[in-house]
């Protein structure tokens, strides 16, 4: 056949679609690795999870080799570095994307072969490293991939969480069940231990006013200490020596044991300090936007800030001394969303109180140094933490946080126009320590202010977003610096998501362009235009398409035993489940779409275009909403699958644990993708540009980068719909107004009337949306839905034209090129951190 075909010649070439040079069997090399990693010696009794392992730590050596040269290089040119300060990592598996980045794929497949295996399926045996909740920890790990890539000096910094994030699994009933995630069980050959990399950080206690050389100092007594132990992880570059590093962060005890509670019998207490820091890293928290277990959260992001600036500033002092002048010529760091942002006084800290510098000095240092990134609009994720709390764990910066704050007070009542009146309502509204508004007796350090005020560039993460935050968020703090606030449009790395997890499209397109310089220089991809109309182009556009949904139809058959005709449309909506991303939208469209069908006769049931929708993502654990959500999805599903009248027509599945893996199976498969939350609410998403690169053509509302990827594809190629990011404040205060769509109206009834059983569970669900009256339907579904109907009608109508929508799906990889996250980091570098790329001798 010709997918059986396609296959052969993907592993023939490699998948980079290029014929594979270094085809010399690693064979003894891996055979090495079982005898001294693994430990057996004979061929017969491996299992691939032993073939994984000698894989992996023989790959690792590779990476191991590059990393040292690369280091050695900038440490002997002294390059600039930006390191990125990141709570999360969101980095999926290693294997396959080391292998191919480093060009070793030819000899491994070979040697595999000999012993009976293949890479796809000794790769299955890798857990995802999943540090990461969605977007944001993803977007960092493809900039870490894009800075290695393009040789840009830097690292990523954050924590080596134990249990990542949770593994989603439906117990019988259809609802989310949260599992840990115990990644490190078996071992992580991917990271490098530094045994000698390892410093103290501190917690609570207080501070005491002391005089020291004749000035008041206030110095900080701890009340408990741990150390941070550094765990280094090689990011492999592609066609480049370059071997970037993501270190993260163990909490150690300082005293592992207590022997002499032990002998004293107090078994408990013997082994309390290593328990109490170990809980420091033991959960990333499974939040995407409403912080809990504040307390616990703040230590972790104070423990991996300092632990990282410490690190910084220690090879800084080894190289250059106290001229702490030039740190901001040596160093910058990017805090990536508002969870890093107590670097603003740790620097502090450690550049007066450590150092011993006087606070103007530090302070100019240090705000030229520090850089945020915002990533969200949601309030609930613009992290305020209680003063009560922060001078509880951290009292000296709580001074810290204070001092910042007197001083940026002063400055605005010295520097902003107006009366008194209006300046000190300015003022209240700037104010880094401010009221909580619900609850006056409280007070709050707002996290986003203190970063804004103490870094030198602020940027949003696409352009509509980054209007947003220069217009709305911190519209006054824009008007004071208008040139501190930039744009960042995100991107995504084409490695991992396109040419290593669709190795046939990737073979299609090198074959087509002639060479596979688009890996490492995406805008190259906008060769494929030409070909777009193309008749034989097409052909062998949509065969890749169908061997990629036969790929997830067979794993689909294997998890549900249900069977999928793979010429049924794969429509997927794959993101964490917020209401503001609206997949309950997307349900409402389903239940619209079966309830027409069940009305059709065959013949014009058989004249409809069929799909197969698939939702997927993680609901935060407390997040009530999300979760019923996820249940309707389920409920939907069991109905319209076992409908006889239907379900050759319509199908919804539910795609339990999305996760990286999981994407890289699904991405490819999508020809309809849906990126549909309400105009001004999302801040880029990324996803988006991943279904792009694959072709897969998307349904989505005027928001984050859909914008930028319509503009890029062609509008006229994009099915888009719904309320303007503009429109939506208005629109809000008019709710108890709105006269619903009859349609709407009818499937509420249908939810809140039992079709889907459950419907005591569900009834929140249609109250949030269905009884209209201010701060009801808060992110406007009732708004949208019948011009999301509409266009989804359009989707159908040009999908009955083949050549239409393969012409169309050639135009989104053709237009992703600016997608890239090789173009997004290039931007970092140039605009804000000032960093060249520095390439180490081969
Ligand atoms: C996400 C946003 O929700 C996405 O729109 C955006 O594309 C990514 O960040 C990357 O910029 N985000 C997230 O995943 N978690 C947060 N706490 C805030 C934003």
């Amino acid at each position: 056949s010709v997918i059986v075909q396609n296959i052969a010649e993907a592993e023939r070439v490699g998948k980079k679609g290029k014929p594979v040079k270094d085809t010399a069997s690693a064979l003894p090399e891996l055979m090495s690795k079982v005898r001294s990693v693994v430990g057996k010696s004979a061929t017969s009794d491996l299992t691939a999870r032993d073939l994984y392992n000698a894989l992996a730590y023989s790959t690792r050596d590779g990476l191991i080799e590059r990393f040292n040269k690369t280091h050695e290089h900038w440490a002997a040119k002294d390059s600039k570095f930006v390191y990125y300060l990141s709570a999360e990592f969101l980095m999926g598996r290693t294997l396959t994307n080391a292998v191919y980045n480093l060009g070793m794929e030819g000899k491994y497949a070979e040697a595999l072969r000999s012993l009976g295996y293949d890479m796809e399926t000794i790769q299955e045996q890798e857990r995802d490293a999943s540090l990461g909740n969605g977007g944001l920890g993803r977007l960092a790990a493809c900039f870490l991939d894009s800075m290695a890539n393009i040789d840009l000096p830097g690292w990523g910094y954050g924590i080596r969480y134990k249990y990542g994030m949770f593994k989603q699994a439906l117990d019988k009933g259809g609802y989310q069940k949260e599992l840990p995630d115990i990644w490190l069980t078996d071992g992580n050959p991917w990271e490098v231990k530094r045994s000698e990399i390892k410093y103290e950080v501190c917690f609570g206690g207080r501070t005491e006013k002391k005089t020291v050389n004749g000035k008041e100092v206030s110095v900080w007594e701890p009340n408990q200490r741990v150390y941070a132990q550094a765990y280094d992880n090689p990011i492999p570059g592609f066609q480049t020596p370059t071997v970037g590093n993501l270190r993260l962060w163990d909490a150690l005890p300082v005293t592992e044991f207590d022997l002499a509670a032990f002998n004293a019998g107090d078994y408990d207490k013997s082994m309390l300090e290593k328990e109490k820091a170990e809980c420091i890293v033991a959960v990333l928290y499974p939040n995407d936007a409403t912080p809990e277990g504040k307390e616990l959260r703040l230590k972790q992001q104070y423990f991996f800030v300092a632990a990282s600036m410490q690190d910084v500033l220690t090879r800084f002092k080894a190289k250059h001394g106290s001229k702490w002048d030039l740190l901001p010529t040596k160093a910058v760091f990017q805090m990536n969303d508002t969870h890093p942002t107590i670097a603003v006084a740790e620097a502090m800290r450690l550049l007066v109180d450590v150092e011993g510098l006087p606070w103007e000095q530090a302070w100019s240092i240090s705000s030229k140094m520090l850089n945020y990134t915002n990533h969200t609009v949601m309030p609930e994720a613009l992290e305020k933490w209680p003063v009560k709390v922060m001078a509880k764990m951290l009292p000296r910066h709580m001074e810290i946080i204070e001092i910042i704050n007197e001083g940026w007070i002063q400055w605005l009542q010295s520097n902003l126009p107006g009366t008194a009146a209006e300046k000190a309502a300015k003022v209240a509204a700037m104010s880094i320590v401010h009221e909580n508004q619900w609850n006056k007796d409280e007070l709050l350090v707002n996290m986003a202010y203190l970063a804004v005020v103490g870094s030198a560039h602020v940027n949003g993460v696409a352009a509509i977003h980054s209007d947003i935050v220069k217009n709305e968020i911190f519209n006054d703090f824009y008007k004071i610096f208008p040139n501190k606030f930039q744009n960042k449009t995100n991107g995504v790395t084409p490695r991992r998501w396109l040419a290593w997890c669709n190795p046939e499209l990737a073979t299609l397109i090198t074959k087509t362009l002639g060479s596979d310089a688009w890996i490492n220089n995406a805008e190259l991809l906008s060769g494929l235009r030409k070909f777009a109309s193309d008749k034989n182009f097409q052909s062998q556009w949509r065969a890749v398409k169908q061997q990629r949904k036969a790929k997830l139809a067979a794993m689909i058959k294997s998890q549900t035993g249900d069977d999928i005709d793979i010429n049924n449309m794969f429509d997927i909506q794959v993101k964490r489940i917020h209401e503001y991303k609206r997949q309950y939208m997307n349900v409402l469209g389903i239940i619209w779409r079966y309830k027409q069908l069940k009305k059709m006769t065959p013949a014009e049931r058989k004249a409809s275009v069929p799909r197969v929708c698939m939702i997927g993502g993680k609901a935060a654990s407390a997040y009530d909403m999300a979760k019923r959500i996820i249940r309707l999805v389920t409920a939907v599903g069991a109905k319209i699958n076992n409908d006889p009248d239907t379900k050759d027509y319509l199908r919804l599945y539910f795609l339990p644990d999305y996760n990286v893996s999981l994407a890289e199976a699904l991405i490819p498969a999508a020809e309809l993708s849906q990126h549909i939350s309400t105009g001004g609410t999302e801040a880029s998403g990324t996803s988006n540009m991943k279904f792009q690169m694959n072709g897969c053509l998307i349904i989505g509302t005027w928001d984050g980068a859909n914008i930028e990827i319509a503009e890029e594809t062609g509008v006229e190629n994009v099915f888009v719909f719904g309320v303007r990011a503009e429109e939506i404040n208005q629109l809000r205060k008019e709710r108890a107004n709105y006269k619903t769509d009859p349609r709407f109206n009818e499937i509420m009834n249908d939810i809140a009337g039992g079709m889907f059983g459950d419907k005591e569970y569900f009834k929140p669900l249609v109250d949030s949306i269905s009884n209209m009256k201010v701060g009801n339907d808060w992110f406007l579904v009732a708004n949208d839905f019948a011009a999301y109907l509409d266009a989804q009608e359009e989707v159908d109508k040009v999908y009955k034209d083949p050549e239409e929508w393969t012409r169309r799906s050639i135009m989104y990889t053709a237009g992703s090129g600016k997608f890239s996250s090789d173009r997004t980091i290039r931007e970092y570098a140039e605009d804000i951190w000032d960093i060249k790329p520095e390439r180490p001798l081969a």
